[in-house]
């Protein structure tokens, strides 16, 4: 039977951030809560079930660096949306491997507000999801099963719990690539390893860290979306200057099919507006000696694809004059 679906809006990473990216003209904040405003209107009018966010809301956890103005607004902002709110915490949303600490970060205090719920921690794996206003029995809940950015292959695993035979969606922060896409320099997966991992199948593999979309794919019959991020942070993303940022309704039907409905954001404006194309071009030489030092550090052994650790790395490098480390740091930073 496949007669009812639940209407999951998923919103890929966020990013917001008090300082905007060093390629992004000063309204970068207020143009990211634009769009969190945009979100709310549209599960509103397409009467989505829950808005689900696949992680890094805050582009810094740091206290010190996301201001209670702004880490109010966020939380005004998905406070107010109609539908439940459930929230994968991404790797710039906590310390790496310690969920029990997101209360001393922006998103705990955003977590505080009734209709938000996170997932995919250490305290509350998955959660269920039903169809708003429907309470025949013979209708199934969807489950969600939250993939961390460190987690191992092993996590995209998953059983029938007692009690549950609706379908699942695996929502991941992961870095996961199309079949053969995957960059070798990352500690990135390709989407084949990840659908091996499966015993049963799930309905559907929603995932972000990726700010790039790509899109929605089959990877022998399980069906995987990234549609990037919604901010764009970065011109060293191929696509930053041409994409237009989106959203997408997951709906996910009774007997296991989902269909996907990729809704562009409205409040997004022209590329041309929001970057700071000519000055980041003269800016080219600069980056081309963070470059050639960043190559240098290749040769230590450093996990690339953890911020924290490549910080840690390069903060105590002893051959980098400080403004060079402080420059790369940022650079780093805005990678993932
Ligand atoms: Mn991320």
């Amino acid at each position: 039977m496949n007669d009812k679906m639940v209407n999951l809006l998923m919103v890929g990473d966020v990013h917001v951030s008090d300082r905007p990216p060093s390629t992004r003209t000063t309204d970068y904040r207020d143009d990211i809560l634009k769009k969190l405003i945009e979100i709310g209107q549209i599960a509103k009018r397409e009467d989505a079930d829950a808005v689900v966010f696949v992680g890094d809301i805050f582009h810094s956890k740091k206290p010190e660096k996301t201001s209670h103005q702004t880490v109010q607004a966020v939380a005004r902002i998905l406070g107010s949306y109609a539908a439940p709110v459930y929230i994968l915490p991404g790797n710039h949303d906590y310390a790496g491997r310690h969920h029990e600490n997101l209360n001393r970060h922006p998103l705990g205090t955003v977590a505080l507000m009734p209709n938000i719920t996170l997932f995919g921690t250490d305290a509350r794996r998955s959660v269920l999801v039903a169809p708003r206003g429907i309470t025949d029995a013979t209708y199934h809940d969807v489950r969600l099963i939250g993939v961390r950015e460190e987690d191992e292959l092993s996590a995209f695993t998953f059983g029938d719990d007692e009690g549950i035979d609706g379908p699942t969606v695996i929502v991941a922060h992961s870095a996961i690539f199309p079949s053969g896409d995957a960059p070798t320099i990352w500690d990135a997966w390709d989407a084949t390893e990840v659908r091996e991992q499966f015993e049963d199948d799930p309905a559907h593999v929603w995932y972000g860290h990726i700010h790039e979309p790509h899109g929605t794919y089959d990877v022998g019959g399980v069906p995987f979306t990234n549609l990037g991020a919604i901010s764009r942070g970065s011109l060293h993303e191929d696509a930053a200057r041409t994409r237009t940022p989106k959203v997408g309704m997951l709906s996910v039907w009774s007997d296991g099919d989902t269909d996907v409905t990729e809704i562009p954001l409205e409040s997004a404006r022209d590329a041309e507006l929001v970057f700071r194309i000519e000055e980041v071009t003269s800016e080219r030489s600069e980056a081309s000696e963070i470059n050639a030092f960043a190559e240098a550090l290749s040769a230590v052994d450093i996990e690339v694809f953890s911020v924290e650790s490549a910080v840690q790395k390069l903060s105590e490098h002893p051959d980098a004059p400080q403004p060079v480390k402080a420059r790369a740091i940022e650079l780093v930073e805005e990678v993932t």
